[in-house]
């Protein structure tokens, strides 16, 4: 039988090339973190307990993906040197970082923890993404007063977006839902504590409001147009009045509607680089608020209700 067309097409070869780079820098990295790693707390769902966050550690799900991992956190925060025009959008996974990446003024936004198993790392694009807590971000980002952007979203829906997602991504490995339920309210989940990553972001946002900009998903539902003026504003691309009144950020922000997107993303799959670990339909689910209540019983929202309501005591954040 003859070999697909595309395994000899010079693309298909260079993107295995790269695939093939991509794993051994990985394998150096976990193997150059291993004694560290190796005694943190761990839990047997694949999980380790990093400066008081929960990650992925080695060949987590499969021997090809260990994104998002605590030996690619290590690595960035070895290895990593931010510039000071650098700008980062940061979140707990899940909570709206797709739609932030497009609405923002750049074709791609890589992770950073992804592209730290790279050999040619995109990190000179000065738009960057990160799942990371704001108290292990590399110093440098930190101490060169680098613009943040965070997003955060209600945990009861990022907690559902969440465990669908695991469940595509890898069936038999995603938990049965009261089970993910019970490990996502006491903290244990990819980046978790969910309330403690929202924390370190919001906190750091009242310290240095230049710095860091604190967004949430239901705001840029409920008025995507203001908040995309504030992200312009932010990260140092304001809108002029004349954009504003010739319907430019009304454009946009019909481009980047989870409608758009999603259709675009369906017919977008099959990208040859090795950038792109999971199909970008996979990010796309229902794109709503309060998807939630169609999964959780009233008992289990009261349970993540009044942990949210203990956790945010005193803060001013609403979703
Ligand atoms: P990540 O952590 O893997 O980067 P992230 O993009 O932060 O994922 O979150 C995915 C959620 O954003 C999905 O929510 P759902 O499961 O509740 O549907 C996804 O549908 C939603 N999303 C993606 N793009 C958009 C968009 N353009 N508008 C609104 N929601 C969106």
């Amino acid at each position: 039988m003859l070999a697909p067309i595309a395994f000899y097409s010079p693309i298909a070869i260079a993107a295995k090339d790269e695939e093939e780079a991509r794993k051994k820098k990985m394998s150096i990295i976990i193997e150059r973190y291993k004694d560290k790693v190796s005694a943190l707390p761990k839990i047997n769902n694949g999980l380790c307990k990093y400066e008081g966050f929960w990650y992925a550690h080695g060949f987590w799900l499969n021997d090809s993906n260990a994104n998002f991992s605590v030996e690619a956190i290590m690595a960035l925060q070895d290895e990593f040197q931010a510039l000071p025009t650098d700008v980062f959008l940061a979140s707990h996974a899940k909570s709206g970082t797709t739609w932030l990446k497009a609405l923002s003024p750049h074709d791609y936004v890589p992770f950073i923890e992804t592209e730290s198993f790279l050999n040619n790392p995109s990190y000179a694009n000065g738009l960057m993404a990160t799942h990371m807590s704001y108290t292990s971000l590399p110093k440098s980002i930190i101490n060169f007063g680098c613009r943040i952007v965070y997003i955060c979203r209600n945990p009861k829906d990022v907690f559902i977006s969440s465990w669908h997602f695991m469940k595509k991504v890898k069936d038999e490995f995603s938990a049965p839902m009261d089970d993910a339920f019970e490990s996502f309210c006491s903290g244990v989940n990819p980046n978790g504590p969910y309330w403690d990553h929202v924390i370190g972001y919001y906190k750091a946002s009242l310290e240095r409001p230049n710095n860091v900009l604190f967004l949430t998903y239901e705001d840029l539902i409920k008025d995507t147009k203001n908040e995309v003026k504030k992200l312009a504003k932010f990260i140092g691309c304001p809108f002029t009045s004349k954009e504003e009144d010739d319907r430019l950020v009304q454009e946009i922000v019909n481009l980047c509607s989870f409608e758009k997107l999603s259709e675009v993303n369906k017919v977008n799959q099959n990208s040859t680089t090795t950038k792109k670990v999971l199909s970008n339909d996979i990010f796309f689910r229902k794109g709503i608020v309060g998807d939630s209540a169609n999964y959780l019983t009233t008992e289990l929202i009261q349970i993540i209700d009044n942990i949210t309501k203990e956790k945010f005591d005193g803060l001013n954040i609403a979703f």
